[in-house]
């Protein structure tokens, strides 16, 4: 296989030292830095994430930062979620949406103060929607990337290794809620996140030269838990129905299509960029939506590009991430269904690399 050159356009991490002394064996590109994929293999990764408890760098989740009097503003436009009952000390997953309703990114919002605010991203480049729309609206806000890198740490164990680092008190943090901890005399907001279902938190790394020193210390602490270094896993995200951005969907798509019409409150969140489009298609009902797949047969190859699922000869969706679920014993599979064949139930075909397989529709994600 070839590989990918390195070069200051794809960026390391604060934390990249301690990934590669770890072992990484594979990395993918996501807002133009590195994002490991794989230590040992992506199944004996999948069984330790969910046995013990793992470091994962995230810098690549990138905080889009807005600050000034009118920070709380900018971000109600950017997002259909309304924002008014939302207190500094939350965070909120957010679609993004663009003035035809099309899904720009799903990040999630972390609200620091009434005119503080960070966006932390998937995979597009949302900082230049964000300071476009600050711009031409001509708001009293600055928009940039600050120097804050994200660390996950998740698994049944993340607990008991959080406490060892920051005291007992981070066990009272509540689900997509932050509080400040401080390491080595500098204050981190520390949030119960992350982008697994096995539970754990996300430490917003603020300064790069804090990074090693940080990771260092929760290898050290977890010595004794089994901690090892991990990243989000193919498997577990989709057993756990944690969409990708750019996989899973992108800018065709509403985010009633993606099943986060549950994140919109679009008849109140006023000013909102993209209400009016949302309105119309919230009121028709999406004719395609997401759904949790089970594909039959031994385990699928990756799935590099979208696979077509037909019924009766005809394509009604596509297939767009897939991966073998050693718990399941089926390969898990999150697609997009027409309609028509979106019921729990419906036997369908995917056209995968390999060749065609049988597969059903779920009524709900594994975990
Ligand atoms: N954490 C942070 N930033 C991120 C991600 C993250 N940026 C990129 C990417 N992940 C954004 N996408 C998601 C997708 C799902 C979730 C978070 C970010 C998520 N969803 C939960 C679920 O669906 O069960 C909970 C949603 C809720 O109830 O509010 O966590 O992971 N910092």
């Amino acid at each position: 296989m070839p590989r990918i050159s390195l070069s200051r356009r794809l960026r390391r991490t604060p934390f990249s030292d301690g990934v590669e002394a770890a072992g990484v064996k594979a990395y993918t590109v996501y807002n133009r830095m590195l994002l490991p994929t794989v230590f040992e293999s992506v199944e004996a990764d999948y069984r330790h994430l969910k046995s013990h408890v793992q470091v994962w760098d995230v810098s690549c989740e990138r905080q889009v930062e807005l600050r000034g009097p009118d920070a709380g503003r900018l971000m109600q436009m950017l997002t259909p979620r309304d924002l008014r009952g939302m207190l500094p000390g939350q965070c909120y997953y957010v679609p993004i949406v663009d003035e035809t309703g099309g899904m720009l990114n799903d990040p999630v919002a972390v609200k620091l103060s009434d005119d503080r605010w960070w966006i932390s991203i998937a995979d597009s480049d949302l900082l230049l929607w964000v300071k476009g729309v600050a711009n031409g609206y001509r708001l009293d806000v600055l928009v940039d990337e600050p120097d804050v890198s994200p660390l996950a740490v998740q698994g049944p164990k993340a607990d008991d290794l959080m406490a060892r680092l920051f005291g007992d008190r981070v066990r009272d943090v509540r689900f997509f809620k932050f509080d400040m901890f401080q390491f080595e005399g500098r204050d981190l907001a520390v949030a119960r996140s992350g982008y697994s279902k096995q539970g754990g938190f996300e430490i917003y790394v603020e300064g790069s030269n804090i990074g090693m020193p940080l990771w260092n210390a929760l290898f050290a602490e977890g010595e004794d838990l089994n901690v090892r270094a991990g990243c989000p896993n193919l498997i577990e995200r989709i057993e756990g129905g944690l969409l990708s951005y750019g996989n899973d969907m992108t800018d065709d798509n509403t985010p009633h299509e993606c099943g986060l019409g549950k994140f919109c409150n679009t008849h109140t969140a006023i000013g909102c960029v993209g209400r009016d489009a949302l309105l119309r298609v919230a009121k028709e009902g999406p004719v395609q939506q997401i759904r949790p797949i089970e594909i039959e047969g031994g385990a699928v190859p990756p799935c590099d590009r979208p696979w077509p699922v037909f019924a009766g000869g005809r394509q009604v969706g596509q297939v767009t991430s897939a991966a073998w679920s050693p718990d399941f014993g089926t390969n898990v599979s999150i697609g997009m269904l027409r309609l028509s064949h979106w019921d729990a139930g419906t036997e369908i075909e995917v056209e995968t690399s390999d060749g065609m397989r049988r597969a059903t529709v779920q009524g709900k994600f594994w975990i």
